[in-house]
């Protein structure tokens, strides 16, 4: 993706400002140094590479120059958005799936919180992260990473889940710059459900394994096993565990696996 091809493609937007690298550490690094500095809602950043691209509980997120996508969006929650900070990764994980849609004839699943899904392989990754300056919030950046050609797909060795790419399941060809327009014009147009029932009904609509048999792992390691009946009005995921009781869990705290 050249940079004056990505500014004029996105030309139109109601974006802030671009920033663009050819390599970085990390957008959401960047993002977050941007927002405690007072950066502008819709301060956008790309790069072509990232030397240390990372994903929830500080994982590794591998971009791949020339075929991957990777950029963070500076947000600045409203007051009533406020209540709902952990819909806003499922938020880009739906644009990843609407932008999908617009391109391919292939079904797009969210495996919960903040991946999506080609055929049950992950294609892109969601981080949304908070800078905070003592008790007040200085903003959101909402970090997406993308595979978009064959290429950008890490080795089976290297990744927790298998993983796919978005060109691998569509016939007419990806375009990074275009791609990108796509995912930012479906997250402003969902952006203002995000207080709402319509919202969870989305995320819920393209969610795996509902009403399957799946593990969470949580941060000290343990295994717990139940049936998925889907999420709460805050995005938490609702498990019915094996003595038929009902259990609810946050997305920092569990890792989600099919069993
Ligand atoms: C994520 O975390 O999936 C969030 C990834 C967010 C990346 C974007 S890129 C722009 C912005 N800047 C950043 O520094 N980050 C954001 P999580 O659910 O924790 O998944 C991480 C796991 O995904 C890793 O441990 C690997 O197993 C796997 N993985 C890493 N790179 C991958 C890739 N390119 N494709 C598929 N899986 C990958």
């Amino acid at each position: 993706m050249q940079e004056r091809q990505l500014r004029e493609t996105l030309a139109n937007l109601p974006l802030a400002d671009i920033l663009y690298f050819d390599a970085l550490d990390s957008t959401n690094e960047r993002g977050l140094q941007l927002a405690a500095a007072g950066a502008a809602e819709y301060t956008l950043l790309v790069a072509k590479s990232q030397t240390a691209g990372r994903g929830r509980f500080a994982r590794k997120w591998v971009t791949q120059p020339g075929a991957s996508l990777a950029f963070s969006l500076i947000l600045h929650p409203y007051p009533q958005e406020r209540q709902h900070m952990s819909l806003f990764s499922p938020l880009g994980a739906l644009a990843v799936c609407a932008a999908v849609a617009d391109t391919c004839n292939i079904p797009t699943a969210v495996k919960w919180p903040n991946d999506v899904l080609l055929d049950g392989k992950k294609t892109a990754g969601v981080l949304a992260e908070t800078a905070w300056d003592g008790d007040t919030c200085k903003g959101l950046v909402l970090g997406i990473g993308v595979n978009l050609l064959p290429i950008s797909v890490p080795p089976a060795t290297d990744v927790l889940f298998p993983a796919t790419c978005v060109q691998s399941h569509c016939d007419s060809l990806i375009q990074a710059d275009l791609f990108l327009k796509s995912i930012f014009s479906h997250l402003i147009q969902l952006r203002p459900l995000i207080s709402t029932g319509e919202f969870i009904q989305k995320y819920q609509h393209h969610l795996s394994y509902l009403g399957e048999q799946i593990t969470l792992t949580g941060t000290a390691g343990e295994a717990i096993s139940g049936e998925m009946l889907g999420i709460t009005l805050k995005g938490e995921l609702r498990l019915q565990l094996a003595d038929g009781k009902e259990a609810i869990f946050a997305a920092g705290d569990v890792s989600l696996r099919p069993t």
